[in-house]
């Protein structure tokens, strides 16, 4: 049976952090739902339509398929006969938000597992707010997004 697991985040926008844990992933799964939450109360730089654009863009659309979901992710998960949830961690401040979303998550549906992977050294210090935070500020980002997000982005804050 096709081993599916569901990869959910903002990815406001993706960064080489996210991919790194989706090509990761794809060692172990057969393949990986990139899920954008539409999380109204998170105010964003790109829309979910953007988001989900730039998402394929840049991933190997073979094995990974990009959705989006509304309501509990835990629902979501099971709608799409997945049982295994994949998150990244970065630093320890990661960890207890992490947890608590995990532990949530298990108490609302039984059988859905969560793995954790733990980030690459490279990017232990990278999240798509500093990138957008250097970039706004006209710093280079070459070794943080790819390059498609990198124009992107340009353009979001009238650089080009
Ligand atoms: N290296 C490794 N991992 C990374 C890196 C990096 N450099 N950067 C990001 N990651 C990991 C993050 O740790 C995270 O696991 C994942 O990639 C996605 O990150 P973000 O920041 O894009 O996404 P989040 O953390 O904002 O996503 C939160 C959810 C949308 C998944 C969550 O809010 C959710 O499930 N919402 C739906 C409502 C729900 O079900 N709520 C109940 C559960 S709390």
């Amino acid at each position: 049976m096709k081993k599916i697991a569901v990869y959910p985040g903002s990815f406001d926008p993706i960064t080489y952090g996210h991919l790194d844990i989706i090509n990761r992933g794809l060692k172990v799964f057969d393949e990986i739902i990139v899920a954008v939450a539409c999380n109204s109360q998170k105010k964003s730089l790109f829309s979910i339509e953007e988001r989900m654009a730039l998402i394929r863009r840049v991933v190997d659309q073979d094995r990974v398929r990009v959705d989006t979901f509304t309501g509990l992710l835990i629902d979501y998960v099971t709608r799409q006969n997945a049982d295994v949830i994949i998150r990244g961690l970065r630093a320890i401040s990661d960890f207890e938000y992490e947890f608590q979303i995990a532990q949530m998550n298990s108490s609302l549906g039984h059988d859905i597992e969560t793995l954790f992977m733990m980030t690459s050294l490279q990017y232990g210090y990278l999240s798509s707010s500093i990138v957008k935070e250097v970039c706004g500020l006209r710093g280079n980002i070459d070794g943080f997004v790819p390059p498609e997000v990198k124009s992107a982005l340009r353009l979001k804050y009238g650089l080009d």
